[in-house]
């Protein structure tokens, strides 16, 4: 990308994610000759190798299974005016009136106010529950073990690596503010057990969903964006039911449209997309 001397907008943590919608002008691209249509696959595909080549950057791109859209794009990257720029030369990549946008989403990654902390393992779980005495040789290696795993987990959230899994599936939610059911004023306390219930039933699809949440309150209409991949449509599906009997879900949850996408490599998506 040439240079532009403008201050970079990075996060104090995590990055700026984008997901992005496009439908395929076909009139427009069958007014392109042979040489055209081979020009704008090449500038896409360059564009496409030049932000994967991004520090810090990574984008999926997936055939969108509807006519909602058909092609998608989820761009992960940490400065926002990057961002704004890729996504601007993506939707002119294939010539100014090959692509118009059918929906698009900004959120940001982030760490999550419910996550157990240090303390609360060690109080709740490894003496709580565990039994175990707080200077005792199993607890010391049961919070290094935590320690470890936390680290890892924390890192994933706020800089994570997306497997390359086909079903790419996206929708915005928001939590419900209304009457009785209103999310933000409950305690945190109630709120975090809510949580612990939420964040059991999804570690069981642990290996078959791959979850991330990120936080677009302030930035676009919802307050998060979910996306779940997975290499099988019947666990989205079944992930998504068994979290509407969930409290967090039954009674707070509000939804968007969902989008369901499936990652190709280009070559294959140019001909699933019909350029
Ligand atoms: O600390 C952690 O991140 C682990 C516990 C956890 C939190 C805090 C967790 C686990 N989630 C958390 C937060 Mn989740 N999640 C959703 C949806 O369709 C629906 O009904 C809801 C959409 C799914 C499918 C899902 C899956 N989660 C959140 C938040 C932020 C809430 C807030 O801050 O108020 C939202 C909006 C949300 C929504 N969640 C998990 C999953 C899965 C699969 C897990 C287990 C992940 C793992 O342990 O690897």
């Amino acid at each position: 990308m040439t240079h532009e001397y403008v201050t970079p907008i990075v996060p104090r943590e995590g990055w700026h994610v984008l997901h992005l919608f496009y439908h395929v002008d076909h009139s427009q691209w069958a007014l392109y000759g042979d040489d055209e249509k081979r020009h704008a696959k090449t500038r896409l595909t360059e564009l496409v190798q030049e932000i994967r080549a991004t520090p810090d950057t990574h984008l999926l791109i997936f055939s969108v299974v509807s006519p909602k859209a058909d092609l998608g794009f989820m761009l992960l990257t940490p400065d926002l005016q990057v961002a704004n720029t890729f996504e601007k030369q993506l939707c002119l990549s294939l010539g100014p009136e090959i692509l118009s946008p059918a929906y698009s989403y900004l959120s940001q990654t982030e760490s999550s106010e419910y996550t157990t902390t240090r303390e609360q393992y060690a109080a709740e779980t490894l003496v709580g529950e565990k039994g175990l005495a707080e200077d005792s040789p199993e607890f010391e290696a049961a919070l290094k073990e935590f320690d470890e795993r936390m680290a890892h987990y924390l890192k994933h959230r706020l800089y994570p690596v997306l497997p390359d899994w086909p079903v790419i599936c996206f929708y915005p939610m928001s939590k419900r503010r209304s009457g009785n059911d209103n999310w933000y004023s409950l305690d945190y306390d109630a709120r975090r057990k809510l949580m612990a219930g939420h964040a059991r039933v999804g570690r069981t699809y642990s290996g078959r969903i791959l979850q991330l949440i990120t936080g677009s309150t302030g930035l676009d209409e919802y307050e998060w964006g979910v996306t779940l991949l997975a290499k099988d449509t019947i666990d989205i599906k079944s992930i998504v039911y068994e979290m509407r009997f969930d409290e967090v879900s039954a009674r707070y949850a509000e939804f968007g449209d969902f989008y369901i996408g499936l990652q190709l490599p280009l070559d294959v998506l140019f001909r699933r997309i019909c350029l």
